[in-house]
């Protein structure tokens, strides 16, 4: 992609810009960033995705049995008619696994990595409705979709940052307010990890909420060190051969340190290993159960494509691939595949292609390897067959 265009998205900044001024660093509003944008998501709509069992939802009613009272879904159907006419807010997480237009919007983000992105959440707030005063450890781009949304920001916070009382939501106490835009349609607001901000509907008003994830250094840590453990025989072990006498015995001496950090530092160092797991890390599906695979065999496979079967991401799939000194590594939903280096294109392909099909796939239909990989990746759900 071109990095040194101005982005309307952007509000004329090129990439580069706004990653250097911006990212993770300072709020951006952008009025227009998507001109004349119309919700591909109706408010019905999104009410219709809370009912569903596989589609994470909540409510959140400022003034309900309690103040700020979070209810989460599925709903039934009549939940909606029973709420007040303002103040409340329904959240729905991914809706661009359920909804391909709010998915085919993720592309205008593609100067950050797609493996960077969480999902897009997707509010519905009557008038006056919001989640409260709060901050969060992800970057996030508030796209308004339909009415208007006043947006207050305020200090950094961190986790010394006072919170009310609140069982299920993280509510700042104090909210020291900088600046307030009211957003229209179209317009945009990115927040950075940790910046107070505050959100009230004016009218019966949507958002769009395109989240980011990004480990913390606790999960790096914890996750990074038990993948590593399945590799470690129990046999190496803390060793100290070659030691001197000891003046006294009840002493931890520096050398034992040293002998640690060597330990620790010989398995941390392993950049296959690390590589290994952040790719499967970071392409874990929100959804497991969304992604089930379908029996198929390498003759049937290719009879079908060179029929005209058309192959899709499940759209509850995450891919992702790199580069090692042995060749290429396919990262897709949590699974990591070690492949030759002359697949490269083909797994450009298979990452970024909205559809797979004899045209596009070409020569790959020929190569023994991409045809298997294309084969496995359907077994395992990552790809599917289109429906007809
Ligand atoms: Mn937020």
């Amino acid at each position: 992609m071109t990095t040194d265009v101005p982005l309307q998205l952007l509000g004329g900044l090129t990439a580069r810009e706004f990653l250097r001024d911006y990212w993770q660093k300072k709020p951006l509003l952008i009025r227009q960033a998507i001109p004349d944008f119309e919700s591909p998501v109706s408010p019905d709509e999104l009410a219709g995705l809370a009912l569903e069992e596989e589609v994470e939802s909540r409510l959140v009613i400022e003034h309900g049995e309690r103040p700020w009272e979070l209810r989460r879904g599925p709903f039934a159907e009549d939940a909606f008619g029973q709420l007040p006419e303002h103040d409340w807010t329904l959240l729905v997480q991914a809706v661009d696994q359920f909804v391909p237009e709010v998915a085919e919007l993720l592309k205008q983000f593609n100067f950050l990595p797609s493996w960077r992105i969480d999902d897009v959440m997707v509010s519905f707030a009557a008038p006056g409705g919001g989640v409260g005063p709060h901050y969060d450890n992800y970057d996030v781009f508030l796209l308004q979709a339909h009415g208007q949304r006043r947006w207050r920001i305020g200090q950094m916070c961190d986790a010394d940052s006072a919170l009310l009382e609140h069982s299920d939501l993280r509510i700042l106490a104090d909210f020291a307010q900088t600046d307030e835009w009211v957003l229209e349609p179209g317009d945009m607001l990115y927040l950075p990890p940790r910046l107070a901000h505050f959100g009230t509907a004016e009218d019966d008003c949507m958002t769009y909420s395109v989240g980011f994830r990004a480990p913390s250094a606790a999960e790096v840590l914890t996750h990074f060190t038990d993948f590593l453990a399945q590799f470690l025989p129990d046999e190496e072990r803390y060793s100290d051969a070659g030691t001197t006498p000891t003046a006294d015995p009840h002493q931890i001496q520096r050398d034992a340190l040293d002998r640690l950090k060597a330990l620790l530092a010989e398995h941390m160092g392993d950049e296959r290993l690390l590589l290994t797991w952040f790719g499967q890390f970071m392409t874990e599906p929100r959804y497991p159960e969304l992604i089930a695979g379908t029996e198929v065999d390498d003759d049937e496979f290719l009879a079908a494509i060179e029929q005209g079967a058309v192959l899709v991401r499940n759209p509850s799939a995450r891919m992702a691939w790199s580069e090692v000194d042995v060749g290429l590594v396919l990262f897709a939903s949590g699974q990591s595949r070690l492949l030759p280096a002359n697949l490269k294109d083909l797994l450009r392909l298979i990452c970024a292609a909205d559809a797979l099909h004899a045209d596009n796939l070409g020569q790959w239909l020929a190569d023994e390897e991409g045809r298997k990989l294309l084969c496995e990746l359907v077994k395992q759900g990552s790809l599917e067959f289109a429906d007809e």
